[in-house]
């Protein structure tokens, strides 16, 4: 056995024992559907943009323009993008005979894991689809005029409450995650017989954290990524495939074998 063969038997292994499981997900997770990652090199419009300096409350507060047409746009492109085969075997695991739940805690804006067939998912760093007031949060239930092209600079809508400007409703560095998801993200760990983490770097807190609460418990973690991360000495195995096509492997073999 190479070792391909051999993190798949360890997986599978692992997936075969599992009655209750959270798919823990980052930005890998939609990259076989078309959307860059957080970290990778963008090409398009946006390759100058560095995200993380992108994504802060202080960028908005200095010139809220550029960012509101960079959140409408990938709004438009996560719209445009279809689940992928991993994001579909998440939701066919949780059909699965004997299996009790397959919940996911996702810090991805997009929502391909509801449009792939997952159950109940839990957004930690928000929607790109939900836009509320940056000053007293009143959700914006307006329009959202959404451009067909990539452009530099948008004006965002003004709240009908306030009249200050309407913002994304994502979780940008120093802002707090929303607290009923944090808790229901911590049950979930704490409940969960097997967690896999899908995608994602591992390396922003507090979200990176969770995998933490089911290994202190003694759960076991299956890693899927194509390259180690911080969250790779932690896994009790680390499979280096993709989204797309560990996440169909690794349910399939659940379905052909059976539950341990
Ligand atoms: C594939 C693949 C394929 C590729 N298949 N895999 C030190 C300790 C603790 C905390 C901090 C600290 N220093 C600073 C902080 C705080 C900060 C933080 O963590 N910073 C780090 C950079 C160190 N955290 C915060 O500020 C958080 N809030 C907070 O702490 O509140 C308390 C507080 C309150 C007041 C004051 C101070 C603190 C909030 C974090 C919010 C993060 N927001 C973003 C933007 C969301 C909106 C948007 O998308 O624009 O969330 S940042 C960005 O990173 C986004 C992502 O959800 C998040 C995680 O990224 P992810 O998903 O892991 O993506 P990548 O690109 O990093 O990794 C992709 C992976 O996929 C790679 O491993 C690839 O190999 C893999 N891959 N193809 C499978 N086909
Ligand atoms: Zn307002």
């Amino acid at each position: 056995m190479d070792a391909a063969d051999t993190q798949l038997a360890d997986a599978l292994r692992l997936a075969r024992r599992a009655r209750t499981i959270e798919v823990f997900t980052g930005a890998g997770m939609s990259a076989e559907s078309g959307l860059v990652t957080f970290r990778d090199k963008d090409t398009g419009l946006w390759s100058k943009v560095d995200p993380a300096a992108f994504a802060s409350i202080e960028s908005w507060a200095k010139d809220p323009e550029p960012m509101w047409a960079w959140y409408l746009w990938r709004s438009k492109l996560a719209g445009q993008a279809d689940p992928n085969a991993g994001h579909r075997a998440i939701g066919d695991w949780g059909e699965l005979d004997g299996v009790e739940r397959v919940g996911v805690t996702t810090q991805n804006i997009d929502n391909l894991h509801e449009r792939g067939g997952a159950q109940d998912v839990v957004h930690l760093h928000g929607s790109l689809f939900d836009y509320r007031c940056s000053i007293c949060s009143r959700p914006w239930e307006g329009e959202v005029e959404v451009p067909d092209e990539p452009v530099e600079r948008m004006t965002p809508p003004a709240c009908s409450l306030c009249d200050n400007l309407v913002r994304p409703g994502v979780v940008w560095f120093g802002e707090s995650l929303p607290q009923r998801e944090w808790a229901l993200a911590e049950q979930r760990m704490r409940e969960a017989d097997l967690v896999v983490i899908v995608g994602t770097s591992g390396i922003v807190q507090p979200a990176a954290s969770l995998p933490l609460i089911a290994a202190e418990r003694g759960t076991p973690l299956l890693e899927i990524s194509p390259e180690e991360t911080e969250l790779s000495r932690l896994a009790d195995v680390s499979w280096r495939t993709t989204a797309a096509a560990g996440l169909p492997e690794l349910v399939m073999g659940v379905k052909v074998d059976g539950l341990a």
